[in-house]
Formats: structure tokens, sequence, C-alpha cells
């Protein structure tokens, strides 16, 4: 390894450590320093560690951490909004750098959290950082139930549905709302992206959703493979259309 690789690892192991130690009961962890979670976010950004790092070995990782404190009963519920407050704090700076290599196309999203589900933390992390690339998003918010979700595809006609799950068994109740939007899928090529922490790639397929991503980052890169694939597909109808008799 040359000397500027490794002072570059250097550099991304003490932003772990440091970004990590925030979200650490027993290292730095306050309310005040998560506030200001953005300067070292714009620190790190500077130096040259690399957005996406930021945000998946940094931010999501460390509410990944104070989220398994949580549930062995050593922080509270405040504890996970202030950590969730950081972590929206910390994307809306990294968001502009995200997005640059991403192709920026906008799109409609209606998302929300299935019916008997209150879990909402994740959807919202996934609205920032679609709205943050150019989405128009329609956030139902939680405990939606399949028919809600039907109305607003037909109110608001959009691109992509996305649908939010956190308990095994909620994440059932995808299926059925996937079902309710069958006529929206097959007219006008309404896409279907799912996730929630024990939503996994099979059980996507097993639902017949069309997407599904482990994380915000992930959602946002599918959503635009989404859009690309769309405009690729409305494109080609009308050039049939243009071709044909
Ligand atoms: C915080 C929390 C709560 C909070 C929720 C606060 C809120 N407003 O969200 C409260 C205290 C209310 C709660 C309640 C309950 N909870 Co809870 N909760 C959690 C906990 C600790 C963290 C979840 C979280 O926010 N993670 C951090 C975020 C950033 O990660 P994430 O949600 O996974 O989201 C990311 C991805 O999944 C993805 N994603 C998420 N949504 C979407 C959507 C789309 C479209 C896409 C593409 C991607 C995507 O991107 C996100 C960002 O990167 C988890 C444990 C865990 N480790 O997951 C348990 C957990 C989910 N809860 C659990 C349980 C059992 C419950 C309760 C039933 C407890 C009870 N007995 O009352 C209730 C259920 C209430 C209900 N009806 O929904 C279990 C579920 C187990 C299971 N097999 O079903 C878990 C796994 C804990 C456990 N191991 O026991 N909970």
């Amino acid at each position: 390894m040359s000397e500027k690789q490794e002072s570059v690892e250097e550099l991304r192991n003490t932003f772990i450590q440091n970004m990590l130690a925030l979200f650490d009961p027993e290292k730095h962890y306050s309310e005040r320093n998560l506030d200001r979670i953005g300067e070292l976010v714009a620190t790190y950004m500077e130096a040259g560690i690399p957005a996406e790092t930021i945000l998946r070995e940094g931010l999501l990782k460390g509410m990944g951490f104070i989220a398994e404190k949580f549930k062995l009963g050593e922080v509270f519920l405040p504890d996970i909004w202030i950590a969730s407050r950081a972590v929206k704090r910390g994307m809306k700076i990294l968001a502009p750098k995200l997005i640059r290599s991403s192709l920026g196309k906008k799109g409609k999203i209606v998302i929300g959290t299935v019916e008997g589900d209150i879990h909402d933390i994740g959807k919202n992390l996934v609205i920032v950082m679609l709205e943050g690339a150019g989405f128009e998003v329609k956030d139902l918010g939680v405990n939606v139930p399949a028919g809600r979700f039907l109305s607003a595809v037909q109110e608001s006609k959009p691109h992509i549905l996305g649908l939010s799950a956190m308990l095994s068994t909620t994440m059932r109740n995808m299926k059925e709302v996937i079902k309710s939007v069958e006529k929206e899928r097959y007219l006008n090529n309404l896409k279907v992206i799912v996730g929630g922490a024990l939503v996994h790639q099979e059980f996507a397929r097993s639902i017949e959703a069309d997407a599904y991503a482990c994380d915000c980052v992930e959602a946002l890169e599918k959503c635009l493979d989404i859009r690309k694939q769309q405009i690729g597909a409305h494109l080609e109808s009308i050039l049939e259309s243009l071709f044909s008799g």
C-alpha cells in the first residue's frame, strides 16, 4: 500500500470511529454532540471521504447501533428520535454530493408504511434521499391500509409506489397492496419498490414487487434505475406508434 493510500485508509478509520462514538452512550453520545453532526460530516467530506462512505459507514451504521441498544433496553425512544434527526441532518449535507453522480431524473413516488405498522424512521430517511435527488414524494405516513394506497395511486398517478414494513406480521400486508394496484401496474407501468429491516430480495420476488432496496442509498439507486427503464419504454412506445402504419 502506498503512503497516500495508507493515509486515506487511516482517515477513513478515524472517521468511522468518531462517527460511531457519537451514537454510543458509553462514548460521546449526547443530544448536543449529535446536533453538531453536520460539522463533522462537512469536515470529513472536505477531507475527501466519499459521501456514500459517510452515509453508509457512519450515519446508517450509527443509527443501526443505537437501534440495537434500544432493542436491548439500554436507550429509550427519545434517543432514537435524536439519532434519526442527526442522520437526517447529515443526509441533507450529503445529498447534493450523493446525487451528483446519478442521472438525477425526476419522477413521482407515493410511499407509506403498510397497515398494522407504525415504524417510520427508515421510510423517512428514504424520503430524504429521494427528495434530495429531485423526486416528488407523497408520503402517506404509517399504518396505511391497502385501499388508501390504491386511492393515492389513482389520484396522484405516481411512477413508483414505495412500501415499508418492519414487522414479520406486517410484511405480508405488502402483498395485499401489490395486488390492489395490479391494474395500475399493467395500464400505467407503475413499479413497486419494497423495503424494511426484515424484507429481503427473495421475499420481494415472492410478493411480485418490482424492486427491493436494503437501505436508503440503494433505494435511490433503484428508483433512478426504474425511471430510466420507464423513460426508455415510453420512448419505445412513441417510436412504435410513429413508425407503425
Ligand atoms: C425504533 C423501533 C421501534 C419504534 C418505532 C419508532 C418509529 N417511529 O419508527 C417503536 C418503539 C414505536 C417500535 C414499536 C414496535 N416494535 Co420496533 N423496532 C424499532 C427498532 C429498534 C429500530 C427500527 C429503526 O428505526 N431502524 C433504523 C432505520 C434507519 O433502519 P430501517 O428501519 O431498517 O430502514 C432502512 C431500510 O430498512 C430501508 N427501508 C425502510 N423502509 C423502506 C421503504 C422502501 C420503499 C425502501 C426501498 C427501503 C426502505 O431504508 C432505511 C434507511 O436506510 C427495530 C430493530 C431493528 N434493528 O430494526 C425494532 C423492531 C422492528 N420492532 C419490533 C417489534 C416487535 C415492535 C413492536 C411489536 C414491539 C411491541 N411489542 O410493542 C412494536 C410494533 C408497533 C407497530 N404496530 O408497528 C421487532 C420486529 C420483529 C419481527 N420479527 O417482526 C424489531 C425488529 C425489534 C426486535 N428484534 O424485536 N419499534
